[in-house]
């Protein structure tokens, strides 16, 4: 297979037959490094989350999954998909203010020119779900904040409704099934793009950690950075002094000690069970 792309935590490859296939990691990723050592299983926990995801969804959007039945060396984390045409932007939607998003609010007023009310804070559930779009920025570098109108010059006025409609519609059954099984989604980005046919399709994974923020709803608490579902032990232990990690020096955090990927691996392990209702292992 031709190696096509390595992203921070997944890699994908063409196959022979025109299609791709989309692997997923071990690696974990936090403060915009990857992290050593890998969350043993964290590759197929997200890869069958995603997939379940996909089955959530198949009536909101299509979607470019063809198989799980991969080579033995991506068992259970390899996906083999059609290929696309992607849609040149990052359709990212909203449910609560924090992160950029933020950071945005708090010296405009706006997040990707959507006006928000006066009064939020980090956490807050905002009025109703945003559709707040960004450019695909390369490797390494952050995202920039989209108005509605330079995704409308980018790709039309009905694609760009159409984007808009897809993304919340897939925020909103996400945030849905979610909540009810006691954890928030506060945000999620999804990729789209047309295939072969020339139907918006939903690409890359959906719904799952690495491409959302998910916080545990009981601990949810306006007016500070909420915890993250998984990655709030690798967080804490990073900035705490037991890592001797200073995050201000530019340098790569030092390895994660064994407690803390079995504890992280545990919060991969419980996020699927309670989201999909499966076991992870029999
Ligand atoms: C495509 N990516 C993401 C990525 C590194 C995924 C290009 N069906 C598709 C997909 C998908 N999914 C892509 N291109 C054409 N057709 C997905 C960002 C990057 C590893 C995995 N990049």
């Amino acid at each position: 297979m031709k190696h096509l792309h390595s992203g921070k935590v997944r890699d994908l490859y063409e196959t022979d037959d025109g299609l791709l296939l989309m692997v997923a990691s071990d690696r974990i990723s936090a403060f915009d490094y990857v992290l050593e050592p890998g969350i043993p299983d964290k590759g197929e926990i997200l890869t069958r989350l995603s997939l379940w995801w996909f089955d959530q969804l198949k009536d909101v959007v299509p979607n470019h999954v063809v198989s799980a039945d991969v080579p033995a060396e991506f068992a259970g984390r390899g996906v083999l998909v059609r290929r696309l045409r992607m849609v040149p932007v990052e359709c990212v939607a909203r449910g609560y203010l924090t992160g950029s998003g933020l950071v945005d609010y708090r010296r405009e007023g706006v997040v990707s020119g959507v006006p928000l009310p006066p009064g939020l804070t980090d956490g807050s559930r905002l009025p109703e779900p945003i559709f707040t779009p960004s450019t695909k920025a390369p490797m390494g570098e952050h995202d920039e904040p989209m108005t509605f109108e330079q995704v409308v010059a980018a790709v039309g006025p009905d694609v760009a409704e159409r984007l808009r409609r897809i993304t919340l519609d897939v925020y909103a059954r996400g945030a849905e099934i979610a909540l009810e099984r006691g954890i928030i989604l506060a945000d999620t980005k999804i990729e789209l793009g047309w295939d072969a046919e020339g139907e918006l399709t939903l690409g890359d994974e959906v719904l799952t950690p690495d491409s959302s923020r998910f916080w545990p709803l009981d601990l949810w608490e306006p007016g500070h950075a909420q915890p993250s579902f998984d990655k709030q032990y690798v967080r804490d232990w990073l900035l705490s002094p037991e890592s001797g990690w200073d995050r201000t020096s530019g340098e790569a955090p030092p390895p994660l000690p064994d407690e803390i990927v079995e504890r992280t691996r545990k919060r991969y392990v419980e996020a699927f069970e309670r989201l999909t209702g499966r076991p992870f292992r029999r």
